[in-house]
């Protein structure tokens, strides 16, 4: 005879992982795993196809998975009739069809679908146990407990605690190496000569492709190609992924960080992001291996501490942030930026060659490197004075990896400064320079990146300036931007004028939905 199930398990599509929280609570044999296709989650932004065809290619053969393991699972498709479109939709028929004695679930990744779980308990009137997700190596109260008293939440400091934590990268008390970050061996332009490797390509099988029709009749109007979809959908094959970057790309990543070139979308990155991020990798083994290929003299500290710091750093640290600072964070406007983002970001025709790249990638991958969405597309969206609501959506939409939890903090705070300065201490502000140095970008556009002003002018330059110039009174006393004032200052009113007058026609072009395509 059956037994009677007494605990009901919510799966979210971004807790693939059988070391879950959740089920480490509870016994297979008396419960019942519930994982849903809803279409309020595959709606709330317009995610790229990729992004959607990822998550449920994924979800159903971790179903499988979980099956395999020993779980009974129910799977709601999203094309089931009766699927009621929510996550508390689904769980009310579940508890209906089941009437567990209670419900464990872990945690959600974000305030939206905490702000659905807290009202589970009343609504369903039964315990319902939310377990903490220890796929993340930080607690919540180890970073408040980090983060009490300090008057800045400065990334460095807590990575250092990380590192003590974890073991990771450490010779006793102090850091492998003698240093903490070797951040400064990390930004070397890229040759073009080398040997670039590629990240694997998962054709995908008769799940996936079916996964692959209800993508493209449902989702196919949202931005973003669906075709050449060849992410990895289980566990084994993106721990492949895994090792053939630990095996050809990780000894560069370190140098090559920051780099950037035309028709290059992915250089020595990882592209373990989605992953780590849906629960099909685990980023405290990750980190594991590349110290391992460290220890084994494969791979140089600067890549290792890189990539570890990444992880273990920035990963842990934003996220500490998201939670620590509330729902209303990614409402936050320090710099009062109110300018809707250009159409063309959901199209990439724009003739700013770096642009178009960032741009044209994002819509074919559903990837970007870091520098890419930091230095190309925030650095342009805060330029201009885009509304960082408008800007995190976009994220939010375009990328696999994007959960709030990671893109908020990212977008508002590190590439559009819209918290004031939490969680980095200058605007990540940078004229066309900037991507002359790191990329091979300027040598492609039609634009010249050594001019301010004239049709020719790289109009990253007037931005730039036009950008300090009009924020002086939020940015004026910001110390780590004494320098670029001053420089401003030395330029007579003439030259300012000319390049203020620069950024308007850019700005009012614009307005007038000019794309510069
Ligand atoms: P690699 O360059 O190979 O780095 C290794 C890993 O480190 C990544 O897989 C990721 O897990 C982690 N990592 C690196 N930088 C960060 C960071 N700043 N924050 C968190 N994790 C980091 N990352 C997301 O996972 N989701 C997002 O929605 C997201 N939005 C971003 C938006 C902006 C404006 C910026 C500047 C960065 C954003 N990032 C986001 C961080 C970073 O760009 C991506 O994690 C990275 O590009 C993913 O590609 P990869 O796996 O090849 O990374
Ligand atoms: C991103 C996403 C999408 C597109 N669709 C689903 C879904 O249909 N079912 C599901 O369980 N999860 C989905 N997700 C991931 C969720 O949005 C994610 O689990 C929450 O953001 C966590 O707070
Ligand atoms: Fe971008 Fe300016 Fe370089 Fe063109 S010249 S690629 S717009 S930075």
């Amino acid at each position: 005879m059956e037994r009677p199930i007494d605990t009901l398990i919510p799966v979210l599509g971004d807790q693939l992982s059988l070391d879950l929280s959740s089920l480490a609570a509870a016994d297979a044999a008396t419960a019942r795993v519930l994982m849903m296709e809803v279409a309020d989650e595959a709606g709330y932004v317009r995610h790229h196809p990729k992004k959607i065809a990822l998550l449920f290619a994924a979800m159903r053969h971790h179903a499988d998975a979980l099956r395999a393991a020993g779980w009974t699972v129910d799977y709601v498709t999203l094309d089931d009739p009766e699927n009621s479109g929510s996550f508390t939709g689904e769980v009310a028929r579940a508890v209906a069809r089941h009437d567990p004695a209670r419900i464990v679930v872990t945690e959600a990744g974000e305030w939206r679908v905490m702000a659905m779980i807290d009202q589970w308990q009343t609504r369903f009137g039964r315990p319902v146990d939310v377990r903490p997700d220890t796929r993340f190596i930080a607690s919540h109260a180890d970073f408040d407990a980090w983060a009490a008293g300090r008057k800045q939440l400065r990334m460095e400091f807590f990575y250092r605690e990380m590192r003590r934590k974890t073991g990771l990268l450490m010779d006793g008390d102090q850091p492998e190496g003698g240093a903490w970050n070797y951040d400064k061996e990390n930004r070397k332009p890229a040759p073009r000569d080398l040997m670039m490797p590629r990240p694997l390509s998962f054709a995908p099988d008769a799940v996936t492709r079916e996964v692959l029709a209800l993508v493209a009749a449902r989702f196919g109007n949202h931005p973003g190609r669906l075709d050449g979809f060849d992410f990895a959908v289980t566990r084994a094959d993106a721990l492949r992924q895994q090792g053939h970057f630990l095996d050809h790309a990780l000894a560069s990543f370190g140098d090559y960080q920051d780099a950037m070139l035309t028709d290059q979308p992915f250089l020595w990155h990882s592209i373990l992001s989605p992953y780590l991020n849906c629960g099909l990798l685990d980023p405290l083994d990750l980190c594991r291996e590349v110290e391992a290929r460290y220890r084994a003299g494969r791979v140089p500290l600067n890549a290792a501490e890189g990539f570890i710091r990444q992880i273990i750093g920035w990963r842990e640290y934003v996220r500490g942030i998201y939670w620590r600072e509330g729902p209303d964070y990614p409402q936050r406007n320090f710099l009062d930026a109110r300018r809707p983002l250009p159409g063309w970001y959901w199209t990439g025709e724009t003739d700013l060659h770096c642009l178009a790249q960032a741009i044209g990638q994002t819509l074919d991958h559903a990837y970007a490197h870091h520098i890419q969405r930091l230095m190309v597309t925030g650095n342009f969206a805060m330029l201009i004075g885009a509304d960082p609501v408008e800007v995190q959506r976009w994220y939010l939409e375009v990328y696999a990896d994007a959960y709030e939890w990671v893109e908020a903090p990212n977008v508002l705070g590190m590439s559009q400064f819209g918290d004031g300065g939490l969680l980095a201490s200058k605007p990540y502000a940078s004229s066309g320079a900037y991507i002359d140095r790191m990329s091979d970008y300027c040598g492609h556009c039609r634009y010249d990146v050594k001019q301010r002003t004239g049709p020719d002018a790289c109009p990253f330059n007037a931005l730039y300036w036009d950008f300090l110039a009009r924020n002086r009174p939020r940015l004026g006393k910001n110390q780590r931007l004494a320098m670029p004032y001053r420089n401003w200052d030395r330029m007579d009113e003439k030259t300012q004028a000319g390049i203020r007058a620069q950024a308007k026609g850019f700005l009012d072009h614009l307005d007038a939905g000019g794309g510069y395509s």
